[in-house]
């Protein structure tokens, strides 16, 4: 199989930065997107995108950000990942070859937020497992995390343990609570290291990878947009579904993304099932039957 070297470290570490994914013009309207946002409490939507935080520490999370607007939109399919997304988590060369995106967020943290570790390879989980077989990447989801803000020292970067998706152990110490009971900061974790980005930067990892983020400690905003991206079969995380305006806008590649298999029904005006031909509730006839008069 010919790879090239971000293949080679994608393999090896479970991640790679892409630098200057998005340019700043893009950015820009990304963020002024987020800046007219509404404040909202934990559940309530604003149009079709939802104030739903993963947990009290990671900061606020607006689930199905896709919604908010073409700038969003413009980032499903970006010419800076999609051809990577394809290769690692699309099936490439099988029946059921594709993309779709399976959850999307805007993060928003403050002093004090950090996300939890978690993920590993040593869990096995099925959902967002690293697998390369046959010559061929077979993971199970991919996520682009897009820096909207530049990511340093203090700002509650993400933190990932370098090479973990191919893990058989717990990183030290052990796990999600430590001994009195808090969820055990990433920053604190063996073998970790945070990455740093600058607005528009990407960080690209399968989810496997053990990760998290560091505690914010500077004033101001971290801001990212978190895609993630898995097989065509999947399903979304939290049960969002893209609402009929948005698909109705894309264009045929993004749409492809987001609905990768149309709902399948039966036509409106059939039969009732349990009924003799004929005698079924309303319009009976079929396209191209004659016109048909009691
Ligand atoms: O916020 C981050 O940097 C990491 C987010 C994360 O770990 C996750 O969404 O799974």
């Amino acid at each position: 199989m010919a790879y090239d070297l971000e293949d080679y470290l994608f393999d090896l570490r479970g991640y790679l930065i892409l630098e200057h994914a998005v340019d700043s013009a893009h950015v820009r309207e990304l963020n002024a997107v987020l800046d007219a946002f509404p404040p909202l409490e934990w559940g309530q939507w604003h149009g079709h995108v939802q104030r739903f935080d993963n947990n009290g520490d990671a900061g606020v999370e607006l689930q199905n950000i896709v919604e908010a607007g073409e700038p969003f939109e413009r980032l499903i399919d970006h010419p800076a990942w999609i051809r990577r997304l394809r290769r690692y988590c699309g099936e490439e060369n099988s029946y059921v070859e594709g993309l779709f995106i399976d959850e999307c967020f805007a993060s928003l943290r403050r002093h004090g937020g950090f996300f939890p570790i978690h993920s590993g390879g040593q869990n096995g989980v099925v959902r967002n497992q690293y697998r390369f077989v046959n010559g061929r990447f077979r993971c199970g989801q991919v996520n682009i995390l897009l820096a909207l803000t530049n990511i340093g020292p203090g700002d509650g970067g993400t933190v990932v343990i370098p090479g973990s998706h191919k893990s058989n152990f717990d990183p030290p110490p052990i796990a999600w609570n430590n001994a009195q009971g808090e969820r055990q900061r990433v920053d604190q974790v063996a073998g970790s290291i945070e990455v740093h980005l600058r607005a528009g930067d990407a960080l690209l990892f399968v989810d496997a990878l053990c990760h998290g983020a560091s505690s914010r400690t500077n004033p101001d905003e971290r801001r990212a947009v978190i895609y993630r991206y898995g097989p065509t079969w999947g399903n979304t995380r939290y049960g969002y579904q893209y609402s009929p305006e948005l698909l109705a806008r894309l264009t045929p590649e993004r749409r492809k993304i987001l609905q990768p298999i149309e709902p399948r029904r039966p036509p409106a005006a059939i039969s009732h099932p349990l009924e003799p031909a004929g005698r079924s509730h309303g319009n009976t006839a079929r396209q191209g039957d004659p016109a048909h008069v009691d």
